[in-house]
């Protein structure tokens, strides 16, 4: 058997979890159009015959505003650490800003480790562009391998497996074959609710929500769900309940579709939308919320 870690990082918004989800086949990560979706480190597990290869989704990697933004980068960085090969994700030119040179900066700390470079959005790259993100990224000398990719269409993704396979070494298998994740039922339900508030939300509204399954009861027919929707402000609470409460019911067919497919179930979801006034500044809440070491590798 040949096992090992892959870390996804890469710039906030290019692609990493829409990728990670490609690669397993299953929704192991919430993506969104809105910077800073995934905030911890979520693992996708790929399963073939002879072969697990973990892949460790990350926040993106950016200059942190507060807390919690502090966590998230620190979970990608930390992540750069424990992998066995890395995937570089861009879908720019590496001098076009500050974002990615960092992050080349960090890698090249990591020397030891394979890295390949994904050239995502090629659906939307042209040629010449395209070129001149290959040969940029090219002449820095640190990348194995540089494959362009359309997460979002399925495109290539299969080569960046086929890609990561020569760098896998024996190695236990870490989970049983037919787990696609390790994240416990609760938290993808969790992250589920997350997504269809991101989907409604706009402006500063998304980065300031968290959700927290308060009550989880699984029946034979019936799974009974309760779960609170927090945001920073009280005026946010009101565009996230929205007239009449149509958002939030919304939201809350939204994601009760996608948990009955999840658990196979039916489900009842209730949602409560609470104020915690600027959490994301405060490492207490912050970590409350989750977020802290205790979930990462
Ligand atoms: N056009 C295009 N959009 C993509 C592609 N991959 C991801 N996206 C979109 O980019 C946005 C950010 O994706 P996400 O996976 O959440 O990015 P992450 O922050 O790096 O995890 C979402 O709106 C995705 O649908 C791609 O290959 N092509
Ligand atoms: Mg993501």
């Amino acid at each position: 058997m040949k096992s090992g870690f892959v870390g996804i990082v890469g710039r906030p918004n290019v692609g990493k979890s829409t990728l990670l989800n490609a690669i397993i086949g299953e929704k192991v990560a919430i993506t969104s159009d809105k910077a800073q979706t995934t905030r911890n480190a979520i693992r996708g597990i790929y399963n073939e015959e002879g072969y697990q290869i973990v892949f460790i989704d990350t926040p993106g990697i950016h200059k942190p505003a507060n807390s919690l933004g502090k966590y998230m980068t620190d979970t990608a960085v930390s992540t750069l650490n424990h992998s066995d090969v890395i995937l570089f994700l861009t879908d720019e030119p590496l001098s076009k800003g500050p974002g990615d040179k960092y992050i080349t900066e960090l890698l090249k700390k990591a020397d030891r480790t394979p890295k390949l470079l994904i050239i995502n959005k090629i659906d939307r790259i042209e040629p010449d562009e395209y070129r001149a993100i290959y040969d940029e990224y090219e002449q820095t000398g640190i990348f194995d391998r540089i494959i362009g990719t359309s997460a979002l269409k399925g495109k290539n993704t299969e080569v960046v497996v086929e890609a990561i396979k020569p760098y896998i070494q024996e190695g236990p298998q870490y989970f049983p074959a037919d787990f696609f994740t390790d994240n416990p039922m609760r938290f993808l339900v969790s992250e589920i609710i997350r997504e269809k508030a991101l989907m409604y939300l706009r402006d500063e509204v998304p980065h300031g929500v968290a959700v927290e399954i308060e009550q989880y009861e699984e029946g034979a027919r019936v799974t009974d769900i309760g779960a609170v929707i927090y945001c920073e402000k009280k005026s946010h609470k009101g565009i996230i309940i929205g007239a009449h409460g149509r958002k939030l019911k919304g939201i809350g067919k939204a994601a009760r579709q996608e948990i009955e497919a999840l658990v196979g179930t039916k489900v009842y979801l209730e949602l409560w939308v609470k104020v915690k006034e600027n959490w994301r500044e405060s490492d207490i809440l912050v970590s409350n919320f989750g977020y802290n070491r205790k979930d990462d590798i």
